[in-house]
């Protein structure tokens, strides 16, 4: 059974990032039509605005960690409402924001899965792997380490924010599409073990074996969160990111993809991040996000017989 009860919840930061606008995103998803498009479809869609939280002072690293006080703040407000949509029963979709937002959303997931005994399945689609730590980073932007963080990997003031360190263990997640990943990022994706569907696997594999090998083993106890970084896509279609790698997923390939991900049933929560409407062309690129969020639950040109 999916839960149609729908809650849009806006996160207007760009905290996280190493380019200012992705704060505009979750606007530029509304009047990109999100609500209305999901409604078209039959599904019970509440707005329930945008959370607040601390301005960005763009400051440069300390520690390895840019804005890592303001980070916490916005991802605990972030954790919180997602936790309290779960246990009321609600589909989540975080209206990002820079993709540190990753980390809020997926743990309260996480605590909600231990809660009501649930098996967390999380697909990562992304241009990067966002598994850096304060040594790894190139940046010292913190949208390069949730996955690292809800790993355990990271001050423990990011990695307990559900309650419970690890939030997540390695092999609940699957990424696809990553084609940008920094040297001492891979060796740690290698040794925590990460499941990665790379660019270079779906170009020989195809995006249907990969979503099929993506989603192996999700039956009806799992929760199916999708964590959705705009610049997975290719950004000749989607050029409105901070961080576009050429390469990227086409048209096709990502409605398959979404179109895949619908069929399980299972998807219980979602974020839609990293849209930077500053960078994008009259909002292009929140309109094909729109048409993707479209299909993943459930959009397709015909009827099909299940
Ligand atoms: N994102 N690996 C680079 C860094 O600075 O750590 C880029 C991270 C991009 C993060 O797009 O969510
Ligand atoms: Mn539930
Ligand atoms: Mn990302
Ligand atoms: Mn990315």
């Amino acid at each position: 059974m999916t839960t149609t009860a729908i809650s849009l919840l806006g996160v207007p930061t760009d905290i996280g990032a190493g380019a200012r606008g992705a704060s505009m995103g979750p606007e530029a998803l509304r009047v990109a039509g999100l609500q209305a498009v999901l409604e078209s479809h039959g599904l019970a869609v509440e707005d329930r605005g945008n959370l607040q939280g601390p301005g960005n002072p763009w400051q440069p690293p300390v520690a390895g960690y840019r804005h890592l006080p303001e980070v916490l703040a916005w991802n605990t407000a972030l954790h919180d409402a997602v936790l309290a949509e779960l246990r009321r029963e609600r589909l989540p979709i975080v209206l990002g924001g820079d993709h540190c937002l990753g980390l809020g959303s997926i743990s309260a997931v996480a605590r909600h899965c231990r809660e009501t005994g649930r098996t967390l399945r999380v697909l990562w689609l992304d241009a990067h792997a966002d598994f850096n730590t304060a040594e790894l980073t190139p940046s010292g932007n913190i949208h390069g380490m949730p996955v690292a963080c809800l790993c355990g990997y990271g001050p423990p003031t990011l990695t307990g924010l559900g309650g419970h360190t690890p939030a997540i263990t390695p092999d609940a997640v699957r990424q696809i599409g990553i084609r940008s990943v920094d040297p001492g990022e891979k060796r740690l994706v290698h040794e925590a073990g990460l499941e990665v569907f790379d660019m270079r696997y779906i170009d020989e594999m195809g995006m249907r074996h990969t979503l099929e090998q993506a989603l192996k083993g999700v039956d009806d106890h799992t929760h199916l969160h999708v964590s959705f970084d705009v610049d997975f896509l290719d950004p000749e279609i989607a050029p409105g990111v901070g961080t576009t790698v050429p390469g990227g997923p086409t048209y096709r390939e990502a409605q398959l993809c979404m179109e895949m991900i619908a069929d399980t049933g299972r998807l219980a929560s979602l974020d839609v991040m990293e849209l930077n409407p500053a960078l994008d062309v009259r909002n292009r690129t929140a309109m094909l996000a729109v048409d993707l969020i479209e299909s993943l639950f459930g959009k397709s040109t015909l009827m099909r017989k299940k």
